[in-house]
């Protein structure tokens, strides 16, 4: 029940977040704990999710993307937040999310404490994905409510599209080559905002990567706040996520804003990965 309420807070602020939008396209005055340039948007998001999941019973803690300390209130679920993923489409006006982990355990925290995770999607339609109890449930939101349109989500079993985030020259040799091979296969979608990558491979199959990169060997993506949600959602949904060797939910982050190279899809493709990659 608890967890319900946490998403139906979530669910309640997306028109916000949304309507906040336009206003909010220019850069803020500060950088976030990973050195990023902030929106005003960015910081916006955060904010009001601060003020509204900290006021709810079930939460005791608040942890976020953009910013360097945890806000505490009591005792509940730690929640981690990334308030508005991909936000750099701001500006292009391309599609964003927002990413929510309820972690059983105060942070930071290993993925296999998570109980639940979401992401909300800003795309033509709000809509939000769900993984609790085993299940993970997609809603489009309208006025703040969620509606079901598709119960127990499952990937595709004949998976269909890729998408692979940072510059070809500084992906690994061996990333290069599973990535070789994997376009061989399935067809290219790719639009900058990990949710709503992410969000192509739950409904058509196939498998997203924000891989390490030369300049950066852990990735660009956070684990506590991107990484571990999105593997929990895919892996509840039948797929896999792997951080290179091991399911992203077993990475134990000694720092909040600790950053993973991702890779979530269909198991067969995540199984090449891991292969290719341990084989250097
Ligand atoms: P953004 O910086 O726009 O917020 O982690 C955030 C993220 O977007 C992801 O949503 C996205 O997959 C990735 O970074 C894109 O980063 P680059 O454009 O720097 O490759």
């Amino acid at each position: 029940m608890s967890v319900e309420t946490i998403f139906d807070v979530i669910a309640s602020s997306t028109d916000d977040i949304r309507d906040s939008l336009a206003g909010r396209r220019t850069y803020a005055d500060g950088q976030n704990p990973s050195g990023e340039q902030q929106l005003a948007a960015d910081v916006h998001a955060d904010r009001l999710l601060e003020e509204r999941l900290l006021a709810l019973d079930s939460v005791g803690a608040y942890a976020s993307e953009e910013r360097e300390e945890i806000s505490t209130d009591g005792a509940g679920y730690s929640v981690a937040v990334d308030p508005l993923d991909g936000s750099s489409n701001v500006k292009s006006n391309n599609a964003m999310g927002t990413v929510l982990g309820v972690y059983d355990a105060e942070l930071p925290a290993p993925g296999r404490s998570l109980i639940a995770a979401a992401y909300v999607l800003y795309g033509p339609l709000t809509t939000m994905m769900t993984a609790h109890d085993g299940t993970v449930t997609e809603y489009v939101v309208e006025d703040g409510a969620r509606q079901p349109v598709r119960e127990n989500v499952t990937l595709p079993d004949d998976p269909v599209v890729y998408g692979f985030g940072g510059r070809v020259p500084e992906w690994p040799d061996d990333f290069s080559t599973f990535a070789s091979s994997v376009e061989q296969e399935l067809k290219l979608r790719y639009g900058g905002a990990m949710i709503a990558d992410v969000n192509q491979v739950m409904t058509y199959g196939g498998v997203f990567a924000y891989p390490a990169l030369e300049s950066h060997p852990d990735g660009k993506l956070r684990l506590l706040f991107e990484g571990a949600p999105i593997g929990y959602i895919v892996e509840t949904a039948g797929g896999r996520s792997s951080d290179g060797s091991q399911s992203l939910l077993d990475g134990t982050p000694s720092a909040l804003h600790q950053r993973v190279p991702v890779h979530v899809g269909n198991a067969e493709y995540i199984a090449q990965l891991e292969e290719r990659l341990q084989t250097r």
